[in-house]
């Protein structure tokens, strides 16, 4: 347990610095949970530019990986409690998976 809640706190910490770094005040955010091997929600839809974070609920490991080249969404193996952010500044349509249970998929599309 003390271990999960210090790599949240490692994670915070890394979107914070990420928020504090990033151009202007346009902090849009998304939020797509990892729960019960599939991703909630499955399609999502956002605006250029927003930043976009997965958060692992499960009690196994999974990562949020790219199905197109070059590889936009490319996580590490995300523990229980972990989070990936990602800013999505360019409109198009990422479909993604899990490397560690294929069938696992999602879709994010940026306007
Ligand atoms: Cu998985």
């Amino acid at each position: 347990m003390t271990r999960r809640m210090s790599l949240a706190v490692a994670v915070l910490g890394g979107l914070g610095a990420l928020a504090a770094s990033g151009p202007g005040a346009r902090a849009a955010e998304a939020q797509v949970m990892i729960d019960n091997f599939s991703f909630s929600p499955a399609e999502l839809t956002v605006a250029a530019g927003t930043h976009v974070t997965w958060t692992n609920r499960d009690d196994i490991p999974h990562t949020v990986t790219s199905r197109e080249d070059p590889r936009v969404l490319k996580s590490p193996a995300l523990d229980t409690g972990d989070s990936f952010a990602v800013a999505l500044d360019t409109p198009g349509t990422h479909h993604y998976f899990c490397m560690l249970h294929p069938h696992m998929q999602g879709t994010v599309v940026v306007q």
